[in-house]
Formats: structure tokens, C-alpha cells, sequence
């Protein structure tokens, strides 16, 4: 697959030349582009997406405070931080502006794109609320939103509005189905309104996108090791988390999935799931916290089948697709899964 041309431009900062080390591209993330760079060392290589990521230093602020806070109250705890460069920087920039980061590559751990176990549902979700359990006495107020309101329904609801005022009608006619289905859980965004603005939520550092694969998985054993995928831990609330775990841990198969048939609510992966983060969290939420976790799952499904539907709509200007009625699909997929999700916890508007 195609390898960036500025990746080996970039390594040279890290020490890292092609005579002793090679490059691939891994990963199947929407976003950035991310390399596993082989040799005597073994080290993942990522090129942020500067239209995404428009201020890509404060992702480099939020993982120090993080990863200080973290050494300095759980030194045992596995966090990744960026490698140096040989001058130091935790980020570097090549010739077109483009920030690159490089990290260590645990050995012997595995992602996964889907759940096939409960086992797989429980750790994944123990991992992930072992993190936000141990960042749960940092100070919030020193972190920066690396992309300003990326949860928030409200917001995401009007950028669907505005989506729907400046496309084609050709683009409507297509997407006609997923809009009147998308207008019709609108309800969501008021929940979220008054979940959000009566002090219900405690504001929290989350990971933010906590989809299947982004936690390592021991090989052999199965176990979480390690959180991956940080560029989005900052301020936000746990039905964040919770409810990106239940959008991919709980159907068999993924947003990508086009035949609907096969999108599916499985309870005891549900169960598992949320087991798994309650081992970690139920010291740190309120009892009326607790009462938000049926919306969760509801709020992160919606969330993102109206942002690939808003993409569609847009003529797909955010996430890298690989045919033309791809964002389409998912926001199909994703408002299915919210229906299913709808009916098994039997959410009541
Ligand atoms: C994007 O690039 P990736 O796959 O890690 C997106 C998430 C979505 C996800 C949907 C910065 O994440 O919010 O949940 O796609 N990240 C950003 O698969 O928009
Ligand atoms: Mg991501």
C-alpha cells in the first residue's frame, strides 16, 4: 500500500534511517494514516490529520498532563507516550506542515476489529474505565478540547440541519431514507440537552474514541494491555466512553457493515461490556450517573450515524472513504444499530 513520501523525511528526526528499518501501513482508522516501522526496534508511525486536528499541540498538552498525572499516582500503569525526536520534540512537522508522531510498539499485543467474545466485551470495557478511573482526581481545567465540541449532540444535530439546507437534491434523494429515519430519533438531541445541562454528568478527561480497536489485546492472553488512540482524551463525560463501547462491542459486525441483516443487539456482550467498565467506575459515578447509562449507547450510535450522514451529504469532506456511498452505508448501519439498541433496553423517549 501506499507509503507517504514525507514518512522516511520525518523518521530521520527519530534516528530512524531505510537502510536498517521498513515501513507499512497499518490500521483502519478514518482519520489519520498510521505505520508500523520494522527493524531492530519496532515503533508505530502516525500522521496526523492537520484539517481534523487543527491545533495539534494541544493533543501533545493533553497526553503530558496525562501521562505526568498518571506516572506520578499509578507509576505501573502502561501509557503510551510519544517516542522523542532527537531534538526532543514530541511531535514534528514535515516539509508541508503535516504533524508525524512516532510510539513504541507493544510486543505481542493485537487489536481487533470486531467482539467475538464476552471476554473480549468485558476487558476491552475494564480497560477503558481503568483509564478514566485513574484520571479520575486530575485537574480538568489545564486540558483543551483537540476538536471543540466533538460530542456534542447539540452541535452535531445543527451541523446535520445545516448539512441538510446545503446539499444537492440529488444527495437527498439518495440519502432520503437515513434522513427521515435520522430526524425521527431527533429526540436523542433533547435528552442530551437535559442529561448535559442539569449537573446530572460530571465533567471527566475521556478517551473519546473508545471503538473495539482502539485497546491493545494481549495475544495469547486475551487481557486489555494498553489504550491506543489518544488524540481525543480530553474533557468530555463517561456516556462518551460507555456509549462508543456499545455502538462497537455490542452488534457482530462493524459500521462498514452494508447488509443490515447482519446488525444485531447482543445482550450478553452488553452485559459483559458493561460488568467489565462497572469494575473499574462504580465508585467514581453517581447514582444519577448510573441512570444516564441506558442513553449512552442510544446517544454515541446517533451521534455518529448523523455525522456519516452529514458527511454524505457534505460530498464527503471529513472521513477518508473508499467508495463514493460509504458514509451513506454506515449512517444506514449506525441508525439500525440505534433502533436495535432502542428496542433491547426498551428506551423511552
Ligand atoms: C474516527 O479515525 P478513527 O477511526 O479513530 C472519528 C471517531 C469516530 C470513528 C468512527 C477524530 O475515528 O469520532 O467514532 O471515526 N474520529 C474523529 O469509526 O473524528
Ligand atoms: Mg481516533
Amino acid at each position: 500500500m501506499e507509503i507517504n513520501s514525507q514518512a522516511w523525511h520525518v523518521l530521520r528526526e527519530f534516528g530512524i534511517s531505510a537502510d536498517k528499518f521498513s515501513i507499512e501501513k497499518i490500521g483502519s482508522g478514518h482519520i489519520n494514516f498510521t505505520y508500523k516501522i520494522d527493524g531492530p526496534q519496532e515503533y508505530v508511525l502516525q500522521l496526523i490529520n492537520k484539517n481534523v486536528f487543527k491545533n495539534p499541540e494541544i493533543i501533545a498538552n493533553n497526553l503530558r498532563l496525562a501521562a505526568d498525572y498518571l506516572n506520578q499516582h499509578y507509576p505501573g500503569y502502561l501509557f503510551l507516550s510519544p517516542v522523542k525526536t532527537l531534538s526532543g520534540a514530541e511531535m514534528t512537522f514535515d516539509e508541508t506542515g503535516n504533524p508525524w508522531r512516532l510510539f513504541p510498539y507493544i510486543p505481542g499485543t493485537i487489536t481487533l476489529d470486531k467482539v467475538d467474545t464476552i471476554e473480549q466485551a468485558f476487558e476491552a470495557a475494564r480497560g477503558f474505565g481503568e483509564l478514566t478511573r485513574k484520571l479520575d482526581g486530575i485537574d480538568d481545567t489545564k486540558f483543551a478540547a483537540t476538536i471543540p465540541k466533538f460530542q456534542d449532540l447539540t452541535w452535531r444535530f445543527e451541523q446535520l440541519q445545516t448539512a441538510l439546507k446545503n446539499t444537492t437534491d440529488e444527495r437527498k434523494q439518495r440519502a432520503a431514507d437515513a434522513i427521515s429515519k435520522a430526524l425521527q430519533f431527533s429526540f436523542l438531541a433533547d435528552d442530551y440537552i437535559r442529561f448535559t445541562s442539569g449537573g446530572i454528568l460530571k465533567p471527566r478527561i475521556v478517551h473519546n474514541d473508545t471503538k473495539i480497536n482502539n485497546i491493545l489485546f494481549h495475544a495469547q492472553t486475551q487481557k486489555a494491555v494498553c489504550v491506543i488512540d489518544l488524540d481525543t482524551l480530553m474533557p468530555g463525560y463517561f456516556i462518551y466512553d460507555l456509549g462508543d463501547m456499545v455502538r462497537t462491542f455490542v452488534s457482530p459486525v462493524g459500521e462498514g457493515e452494508t447488509d443490515l441483516s447482519k446488525v444485531d443487539f447482543r445482550k450478553p456482550f452488553y452485559d459483559a461490556m458493561l460488568e467489565g467498565y462497572r469494575s473499574q467506575m462504580n465508585d467514581c459515578l453517581s447514582d444519577a450517573e448510573a441512570e444516564v447509562i441506558p442513553f449512552a449507547g442510544m446517544m454515541m450510535t446517533y451521534i455518529m450515524a448523523i455525522r456519516f450522514l452529514a458527511d454524505f451529504l457534505n460530498g464527503n469532506i471529513y472521513y477518508q472513504i473508499h467508495y463514493p456511498e460509504e458514509n451513506l452505508d454506515r449512517a444506514n448501519n449506525q441508525l439500525r444499530l440505534v433502533e436495535l439498541i432502542g428496542k433491547a433496553l426498551n428506551y423511552k423517549r
